[in-house]
């Protein structure tokens, strides 16, 4: 007993139990020696022996029970948690600003009863070029401005030969109605307002009596959906190889309303998109007979929307990934 009060560890106690109450230990060893006793000695010794054994048992497990608790509290206090401290932090990822602006436009096509199509980024240059009215000598064929893989594979510098190849797959049925987004390349110098691979989302729509005018109502009901329910389109003449007539399509200013200001030059109309009727040739080359059906089409750069929309000013912003600008879309 007198061992057992200097005891500090659970350790300890378990070896003060082999000693005295072990197989080897002194207790056990005056149990086993009962034998050579005289018939009145050995029930008071028995008796003796037994009591000796219970005292050792008892102050074991009481020392035990002492030091464990000791030691559960010794624990508790070391590990206490402040449960006022502020929670960490849980960093959630957003979508990347192309891609918000891509499902908004793909919405609003989807609800002008367009589909979306997709295709390759590596394309033959009979798709890219040959089936979209731009023949071998085409300027816009050059090598100085389209990635070239082989003679006649390149990566696509625009999502037409997306239209083309599901015109073919749908073997002339109509109508046709589809928008095709993606990443086109073409080789330029970056700069605030160039990237040599940037987003397309272009349109086309085929079927018969189809006209400019219901080209210019699908491209207002855009317009007014992506910038402002008051805004207004008009069509300046241009040219495309791929369609004929073409025009540019013009938004009312997002910035000043169209009372002109610093933005668009104090014109009143900012430039998104360009548009046109589907050239006769183009339509023919993919299975449509031109003389039943006709269609229009419209190409525009996701980037240049989106800054517009969202008054970017550098379209490198869209692919160096800085997470302070990708950050500020969290909620879009
Ligand atoms: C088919 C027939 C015609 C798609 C068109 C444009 C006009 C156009 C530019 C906008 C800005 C390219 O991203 S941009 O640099 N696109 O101006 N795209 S018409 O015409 C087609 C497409 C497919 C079969």
């Amino acid at each position: 007993m007198a061992e057992l009060e200097s005891v500090q560890e659970s350790s300890q106690v378990q070896e003060l139990r082999v000693k005295y109450l072990g197989k080897k230990g002194r207790l056990t060893e005056i149990l086993r020696g009962m034998g050579k006793l005289s018939a009145e000695e050995r029930p008071l010794i028995g008796q003796l022996a037994n009591e000796v054994r219970e005292a050792v048992e008892n102050g074991l497990e009481q020392k035990k029970q002492t030091i464990e608790k000791a030691e559960i509290e010794a624990k508790l206090a070391k590990e206490t948690i402040d449960v006022t401290l502020p929670g960490r932090m849980i960093h959630t990822g957003n979508r990347h600003p192309l891609t918000l602006v891509i499902e908004q436009i793909e919405d609003i096509f989807l609800g002008l009863g367009f589909t979306v199509a997709e295709g390759p980024e590596v394309e033959s240059d009979y798709y890219n070029f040959e089936t979209l009215n731009l023949p071998k000598e085409h300027p816009a064929r050059d090598m100085q401005d389209s990635f070239y893989i082989t003679e006649d594979i390149l990566l696509r510098t625009h999502t037409s030969p997306v239209q083309v190849r599901t015109m073919e797959k749908m073997q002339g049925k109509v109508p046709v109605k589809i928008i095709c987004p993606g990443r086109v390349y073409r080789r330029d110098n970056d700069d605030a307002t160039h990237s040599h691979v940037f987003t397309q989302v272009e349109g086309l729509m085929v079927g018969e009596n189809v006209r400019m005018s219901d080209l210019k109502g699908i491209l207002l009901e855009f317009a007014r959906q992506m910038f402002s329910d008051d805004a207004s389109i008009r069509l300046r003449p241009s040219f495309f190889p791929f369609t004929e007539p073409s025009a540019e399509v013009d938004v009312s200013c997002m910035f000043c309303g169209g009372h002109g200001c610093r933005v668009c030059k104090h014109t009143g109309w900012i430039e998104i998109l360009g548009s046109g009727m589907v050239h006769p040739r183009v339509l023919e080359m993919a299975g449509y007979d031109p003389e039943k059906y006709t269609g229009f089409a419209f190409g525009m750069g996701v980037e240049r929307i989106a800054m517009l929309k969202y008054n970017i000013d550098d379209i490198r912003h869209f692919y160096t990934n800085d997470l302070r600008f990708l950050k500020q879309f969290n909620r879009v």
